[in-house]
């Protein structure tokens, strides 16, 4: 399901484009919604929409609720409405851990979110679970810690390194403005952890998994490890502004994830240093 745009944003899916269908909709539209599980009955749903950025939540908190938490609801909702059998997929996230209550986090750590963005994702955690409690749909949350790959949008940090870093190396521009660089989250791939989602709709039961590395590291340590690979001091290419900081900050994430381990077989397979390494590849 894709939103109409004036301009096309598709690039990262157009390898895809004679595999997939697309249909329009939106998650603030119950109408659609309805209508399109009516007309295709899907077997699974996977709701990845968002407004995912957790600093933009701040500046657009009431949009951010409204697609984050109620759009998950409505989605819900037209599943009870058409078809209970339908599996759906939620996806949580490592925000809602925010002040964290222990170290490392696990499925049953306690929320403390600290943007309107991990606020959202908590409705949304929860009346996934509500549903699934309620009205016995077969619906999962995925908790999943930052994820990242050569596709991550380019206002999230890994990626506006990379893409910086690239753009430093064709001698395009000089350096990159970053916000706070103290602080620390479990880095995955991405193609991991969706073949995880993937796993987690398969099982007999719904349940609710973690999905990390289990390792965590600081903004300044990502940016030592990209500048390092093609022999350049980030120091020198790296100012930090007010602008870009948060009203309220997510200091440490780092995920336990034994329970996607044993139940479903599930290990991260691409290290912090390789994942680093790919994003800088693909952007130079
Ligand atoms: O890359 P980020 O914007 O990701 P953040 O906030 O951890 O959220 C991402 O992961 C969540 C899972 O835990 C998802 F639910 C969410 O949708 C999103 O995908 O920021 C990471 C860290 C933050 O502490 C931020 O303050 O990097 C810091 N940072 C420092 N300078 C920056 C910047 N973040 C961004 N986006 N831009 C900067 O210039």
């Amino acid at each position: 399901m894709v939103r109409r745009s004036s301009t096309f944003n598709r690039s990262r899916i157009d390898h895809l484009r004679n595999d997939i269908e697309l249909v329009y909709g939106d998650l603030g539209d119950s109408s659609v919604l309805n209508q399109l599980m009516r007309s295709i009955r899907p077997d699974e749903v996977y709701n990845l929409g968002a407004q995912s950025h957790v600093r933009v939540s701040f500046d657009m908190p009431e949009y951010t609720a409204d697609v984050v938490a109620v759009g998950t609801l409505r989605l819900l909702d037209a599943i009870r409405e058409t078809d209970l059998r339908c599996r759906f997929y939620q996806a949580s996230s490592s925000e809602m851990f925010g002040k964290v209550a222990e170290v490392p986090q696990t499925e049953e750590t306690p929320f403390h979110p600290r943007s309107p963005y991990g606020v959202s994702k908590v409705f949304g955690h929860w009346i996934t679970r509500n549903y699934r409690e309620a009205y016995g749909v077969y619906a999962v949350n995925g908790i999943l810690f930052n994820h990242e790959s050569p596709r991550r949008g380019e206002n999230f940090v890994t990626r506006k390194i990379t893409l910086g870093l690239g753009a430093i190396l064709r001698g395009e521009r000089e350096s990159i403005e970053l916000g706070n660089l103290d602080a620390k989250r479990d880095w995955g791939y991405a193609r991991d952890y969706m073949e995880g989602a993937w796993r987690m709709m398969q099982q007999e039961r719904p349940d609710d998994y973690v999905l990390a590395t289990g390792e965590t590291h600081s903004v300044q340590e990502f940016l030592e490890e990209a500048f390092g690979y093609v022999g350049l001091d980030w120091r020198t290419h790296v100012t930090t502004g007010e602008r870009l900081l948060r009203p309220a900050e997510v200091d440490l994430l780092v995920g336990d994830y034994s329970k996607a381990r044993s139940e479903l077989g599930w290990e991260p397979k691409v290290t912090f240093r390789e994942l680093v390494r790919m994003m800088v590849d693909a952007d130079r």
